[in-house]
């Protein structure tokens, strides 16, 4: 009975010396040692044998069963140890390989240039204000002097929501309603959204502006001169030069429209300033007494001046952009150039 069971086990250890995978070992525990395996088969046998052989005969294949449980299980630690080992190179991850550069993304252009229009005022003492955009015909028109048959009052240029009730056209929505507030002094910039009925390449039905208003006792024209000609060389260059032509507007008078020497041919005329040497920049002007008055302020003691400018036509003349649609699209390729 013994050479049985050396024979068993010398089979059993070629068998198993030979087993290269997980797969081979499981089947291989299943043919010796499961319910009709042949090391289980040799135990049950052991009923066959004459009462005295049985102890040590069944001590012997016990022996064998411990001993090959011990081997499976070292084989299969070294199966999973040579397994893992495999997936590991497999896969690999070559660390050095450069990554994939996030996109960065930046402010929108419009905004970026509405900010430094904002920083120049920011260091010049103002504040910002906003405000609502629909507006009231009062604040929009009514309380900036602007009569009942004015031609931006007519529906071709505002968008009228009731009969009273509008979005604002301008920014000095936004001013009317602070004068209301507040008593002198003011020195303030409204940036924001206005809409117009136009639309063609230079004109959109939204835009964005930034007006500015000072009311104190005696501010004069020079005042207006000094703060328009620091702010457009803070914009377009120390070197730029500025000049001041007469103008008209509702809420001002004298008014007057402010022009920077063309920063493409410094003043020898090109197509971008049509051959004049001059760009258009912004309006302004002093403010007129009845705006004054309808806000409450003392016109003897009070005096004041505004000025508006559109940021899509900077922007436009700054970067060389003929299509004012090009910054509502949100087209990477377009908008990553800034
Ligand atoms: C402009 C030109 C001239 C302006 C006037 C006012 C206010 F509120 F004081 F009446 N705000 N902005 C103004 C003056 C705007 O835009 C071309």
């Amino acid at each position: 009975m013994n050479e049985n069971i050396n024979k068993l086990r010398e089979e059993v250890w070629l068998e198993l010396e030979k087993i290269a995978d997980l797969e081979a070992l499981e089947k291989f525990r299943v043919k010796y040692l499961g319910k009709k395996g042949a090391i289980t088969a040799l135990l049950r046998s052991m009923g066959s044998l004459p009462k005295e052989e049985r102890p040590l005969f069944g001590k012997a294949v016990n022996e064998l069963s411990t001993e090959v449980e011990e081997k499976l299980e070292e084989k299969e630690a070294q199966l999973m140890e040579a397994k893992r080992a495999r997936q590991l190179a497999e896969e690999a991850l070559d660390v050095t390989l450069p990554g994939r550069a996030p996109r960065l993304g930046h402010r929108h252009p419009l905004k970026q240039v509405m900010e430094e229009i904002e920083e120049i005022f920011l260091n010049m003492g103002y504040t910002i204000a906003d405000g609502r955009e629909v507006e009231d015909d009062f604040h929009n028109f009514e309380a900036l002097n602007i009569p009942k048959d004015h031609p931006s009052r007519d529906m071709q240029d505002t968008f009228w929501i009731s009969s009273d009730t509008l979005i604002r056209t301008h920014t000095s929505s936004v001013q009317s309603r602070v004068m209301e507030k507040q008593d002198p002094p003011v020195r303030i910039i409204a940036p924001g959204r206005v809409y117009r009925c136009d639309d063609d390449v230079t004109h959109s039905p939204m835009f964005h502006q930034v007006e500015g208003l000072v009311v104190d006792k005696g501010i004069t024209f020079g005042d207006l001169k000094w703060t328009l000609t620091v702010f457009i060389k803070a914009l377009f260059g120390q070197e730029r030069q500025v000049r001041f032509r007469p103008s008209y507007f509702p809420f001002t008078e004298p008014s007057c429209e402010v022009d920077v020497s063309c920063f493409v041919c410094n003043g020898k005329g090109c197509r971008l300033c049509k051959n004049t040497g001059w760009i258009e920049i912004l309006g302004a002007g002093m403010v007129h007494p009845n705006v004054l008055k309808i806000a409450g302020y003392d016109t003897k003691v009070y005096t004041g001046f505004a000025f508006g400018l559109g940021i899509e036509r900077i922007a436009m003349l700054r970067y060389g952009i003929d299509d004012i649609r090009l910054f509502y699209e949100s087209d990477m390729r377009f908008l990553s150039q800034f």
